[in-house]
């Protein structure tokens, strides 16, 4: 076997499940960096400037690591079988918390459409199931740190067959400035949807990435799009025939051609160019985001993302957002879920991740609502929702609380819109006005507003 077959081997045995390389030529600017720049010039990072700040070296490897010249490319599975739209695991309205009436509406729908406000629990697919809706991948330790592991193994496979130094290689798991979908996508380790994520033959939607930067030179991998198999509906790889070579070409020229026509032509142009041929027809991720935050294909405004705003963003959520975020309280999963690629899903090995049953998936809503920091610490310490921090979490609480009409909460939720923080305080006041409606919500927040003197939270007394 060659040294690059024994790699692969070898990673695949630490638990990575995809495993990929890319040659990157030297000097190298990656080919997508310009809609990279394009994305962030209209603003579509939302308030991560982080990203404006390693924009240089996302767009040259070598000025991550002088003389990177391959880049290995690896996946780990996160598939769990048996999991459609919406039935993420998460903590359950329970009846008493909703007021004994059901999660989709109930006491939630007519006490906003007493005081007015549009709620249309069907336009939320997270209501189907009724309750709060985590990101799959909460329910797991924090990858960083799983996955990590693997990689600090990893590099001592390269330096046991290869005999290079560890200055010779660099590794990242989402923290480094590099564009882990586009180079992933260029080793053929899948491919970019229109949903913006990296969607694998194998595995569907639900990979998480990992890169090692190395000045070793490996066989590079082919593009999915320029391999001569073609995985079909069967599961079986068979060869590409010309006709389908041909239309994959035409349906690429006839997207860019699409694509040139509308307002985001410039962004959407350069990504059509190389792919969707993969998606064909199909935009049910599009049509499905909650908050219509993919603009065009592959192209996500993360202000309208769910998944920013209850993730990333440290302060309000618009207001004109939140019936969106439905009852997802951490992250979104819509646009991954729906995509019919997940028919190839595996369940995960779980080599280089650790599934935590008791964690937020065994929380109901109420007991999130009154999460106090030592039990922040406890349930959530070793997962990646501390990234929201407690306040963060409470906010977004909130919102769901508001959305699924939780009013066997009313009492706590009254009680946060007295919270040191003002973006809880603020969250909480919606909450409250949208569940208990115009009749009982001044009562509940009399105290709170008497003393409130903060000019954002008394705003959502007024709207
Ligand atoms: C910032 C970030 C976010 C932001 C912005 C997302 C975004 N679309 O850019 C927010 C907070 C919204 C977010 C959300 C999520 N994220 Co995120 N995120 C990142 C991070 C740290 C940087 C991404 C980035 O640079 N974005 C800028 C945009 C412009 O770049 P891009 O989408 O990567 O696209 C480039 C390439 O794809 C390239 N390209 C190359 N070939 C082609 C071909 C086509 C056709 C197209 C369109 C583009 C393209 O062009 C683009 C610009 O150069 C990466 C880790 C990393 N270092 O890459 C994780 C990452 C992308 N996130 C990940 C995940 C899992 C998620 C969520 C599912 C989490 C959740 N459940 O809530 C959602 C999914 C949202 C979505 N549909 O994209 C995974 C994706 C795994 C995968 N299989 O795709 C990553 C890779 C983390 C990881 N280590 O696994 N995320
Ligand atoms: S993660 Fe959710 S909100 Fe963000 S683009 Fe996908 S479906 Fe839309
Ligand atoms: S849902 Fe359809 S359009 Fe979206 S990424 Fe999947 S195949 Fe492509």
């Amino acid at each position: 076997m060659s040294r690059c077959g024994e790699l692969r081997r070898r990673l695949r045995g630490l638990g990575f499940d995809a495993v990929r390389f890319a040659r990157i030529g030297p000097g190298e600017a990656w080919p997508m960096s310009e809609r990279f720049s394009r994305w962030l010039g209209a603003g579509h990072h939302a308030d991560m400037r982080w990203l404006e700040r390693g924009a240089e070296k996302r767009a040259h490897p070598g000025l991550v690591l002088a003389g990177a010249r391959s880049m290995i490319l690896l996946g780990v599975n996160y598939g769990r079988a048996g999991r459609g739209l919406g039935q993420s695991a998460g903590p359950v309205l329970r009846s008493a918390e909703r007021g004994g009436v059901s999660a989709a509406g109930g006491a939630g729908v007519s006490a906003s459409r007493a005081a007015g406000v549009a709620f249309r629990p069907e336009s939320n697919p997270a209501f189907a199931v009724g309750g709060a809706v985590w990101a799959r991948y909460a329910l797991y330790s924090d990858y960083h740190d799983t996955i990590k592991a693997g990689l600090v193994a990893a590099g001592r496979v390269l330096e046991e067959l290869f005999g290079v130094a560890g200055a010779d290689y660099r590794y990242y798991v989402d923290t480094g400035p590099v564009l882990e979908r586009g180079w992933a996508e260029r080793a053929g380790l899948g491919f970019v949807g229109k949903n913006a994520m990296l969607i694998s033959p194998e595995f569907g939607n639900w990979l998480f990435l990992a890169v090692i930067l190395t000045r070793l030179e490996l066989e590079p991998d082919a593009p999915l799009w320029r391999a001569r198999k073609w995985r079909v509906a069967s599961g079986e790889y068979q060869e590409k025939s010309a006709a389908m070579a041909a239309e994959e070409e035409a349906t690429a020229a006839a997207a860019t051609a699409a694509a040139a026509a509308t307002a985001t032509a410039a962004v959407a142009a350069a990504a059509v160019a190389v792919g969707f041929r993969f998606c064909g027809k199909c935009e049910r991720c599009m049509a499905a985001c909650p908050t219509a935050a993919l603009i065009a294909p592959g192209v996500l405004d993360a202000r309208r993302c769910v998944s920013y705003q209850t993730i990333e963003n440290r302060g309000m959520i618009p207001r004109g957002l939140r019936e969106g975020v439905g009852a997802r309280i951490y992250g979104c999963d819509v646009c991954a879920e729906v995509c019919p690629w997940n028919r190839f899903a595996q369940e995960a090995r779980g080599v280089l991740l650790e599934a935590r049953e008791g964690g937020a998936g065994a929380l109901s809503l109420r007991e999130v609502l009154e999460l106090t920091p030592g039990r922040f610490a406890e349930v959530f310490g070793k997962t990646p929702v501390k990234r929201v921090k407690l306040s963060g979490l409470l906010r977004n609480a909130c919102v769901v609380a508001g959305n699924t009409g939780a009013s066997g909460c009313l009492d706590v939720l009254a009680r946060l819109a007295a919270h040191a923080s003002p973006v809880v305080r603020a969250h909480a006041v919606w909450a409250v006005r949208r569940v208990a409606g115009p009749d009982r919500a001044p009562g509940l927040l009399e105290a709170a507003r008497a003393a409130e003197r903060d000019g954002i939270v008394l705003a959502e007394y007024e709207g």
